[in-house]
């Protein structure tokens, strides 16, 4: 009988033993992640991934249409990885959308075949937690259709302490005017170390992991990233995705996890060269290989760019995010990979990959779309 080294075409015999455990569904250790972390045998690990991808998945293959809406670019936070930002100091340089223009911004796109809008801003002292109630709630009148996934975690924490009121309390104020789910931004990687230098000013990572377990014990779904490709090693990467995963042991909230491939440029740490197409595919296979307990693994495109999105369709990924209309955050820093794609484009990108488009909403159910709005 072959082996399982055979079988996957391993060259590195170091991932032998784990791909015995991937074949017979055991969970990886920390061992075994640093070991796919850091083999030259990218290949062998992308094949391991697609398997779990294919048992999870088969050739599905998720879109949605969305749209982003940042009610502002101004922040308190100041983090050497982001090119977005306006310091509370320069205000007047940034945007602050009112209700009335946050609305009117969304408008522009929002039409019946948009399902999703994916709300984030910056840490902004005077927009506290009656500003995001009267706005989820004007959107939700004027888009009734439309699923808001809002506010990261380093969010929801900064806005609670702005309130000055109980974490709960403030989740359970913002989903009672509409909140429907919490993207994964915010996350980066959780070691103080990392923090110290991209990020230093913001929720740290116990408390990230706090805020998500409220989220998730009132309910309501959230998703996880890990910020990668400045200045962490393969073992605070490996580090970061165990905690998702004991998290995830203990509430199940996470639906999706998507590693950002980190854009230097416009940025304090713009000396730092971009990712390259290995250690954004390596990342994406050892996310799927270790997450083993969040059902979904986003190539985000705006980051990836589309062709080595398309290929990561075979190294774990499982959903492409959506159409994307007006991201700010990734254009901020230098991305090139435009804002806005088609859904005739996406689902094409996804055949030529050899996968099946499947069009979704943020929880991922199939959606088909009435013949008048396609
Ligand atoms: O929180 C900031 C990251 C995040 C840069 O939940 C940067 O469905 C790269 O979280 N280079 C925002 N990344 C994006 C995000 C996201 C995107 C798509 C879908 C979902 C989801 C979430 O982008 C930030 C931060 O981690 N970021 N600056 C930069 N220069």
């Amino acid at each position: 009988m072959r082996s399982a080294r055979d079988l996957l075409r391993l060259e590195d015999p170091a991932l032998a033993p784990i791909a015995d455990k991937v074949l017979a569904g055991e969970r990886l250790e920390r061992g075994d992640g640093l070991v796919l972390a850091s083999t030259a045998d990218l290949l062998g690990v992308g094949r391991l991934a697609n398997l779990i991808r294919e048992r999870l998945h088969g050739d599905r293959t998720y879109y949605n249409i969305n749209r982003h809406l940042n009610p502002t670019n101004v922040c308190v936070a100041s983090c050497r990885l982001c090119a977005y930002y306006v310091p509370w100091r320069r205000r007047d340089e940034g945007w602050t959308y009112s209700v009335e223009q946050a609305v009117e911004v969304a408008a522009r796109d929002v039409d019946r075949s948009v399902s999703e809008l994916h709300i984030v801003g910056g840490l902004h002292p005077r927009l506290l937690v009656d500003y995001y109630e009267e706005l989820f709630r004007a959107l939700k009148t004027r888009f009734p259709w439309v699923h808001l996934k809002a506010l990261t975690m380093v969010e929801l924490d900064f806005i609670a302490r702005a309130s000055r009121l109980e974490l709960g309390e403030t989740i359970g104020r913002l989903r009672a005017a509409g909140l429907d789910s919490c993207p994964g931004g915010g996350a980066e990687i959780f070691a103080e170390r990392v923090r110290e230098q991209i990020c230093d000013h913001k929720t740290d990572g116990r408390r990230w992991l706090e805020v998500a377990r409220a989220v998730h014990a009132a309910g309501i779904p959230s998703n996880c990233t890990m910020l990668y490709g400045h200045v962490e090693t393969a073992a605070e990467r490996v580090d970061h995705l165990l905690a998702l995963r004991e998290l995830q042991d203990e509430t199940g909230g996470f639906q999706c996890l998507i590693p950002l491939a980190f854009h230097p440029e416009n940025t304090e740490l713009d000396h730092l060269p971009p990712t390259g197409g290995r250690l954004d595919l390596q990342t994406i296979a050892v996310s799927r290989l270790l997450l083993d307990n969040v059902p979904h693994l986003k190539a985000y495109w705006i980051m990836l760019g589309e062709k080595v999105a398309q290929v990561a369709l075979h190294f774990g990924a499982n959903d492409l995010d959506g159409t994307i209309f007006d991201e700010r955050i990734t254009r901020a820093a230098g991305g090139t990979a435009g804002t806005g794609l088609g859904r005739q484009r996406l689902e094409r990108l996804i055949r030529e990959a050899r996968r099946e488009p499947v069009l979704r909403d943020t929880l991922y159910r199939r959606i088909e779309l009435a013949s008048d709005v396609a």
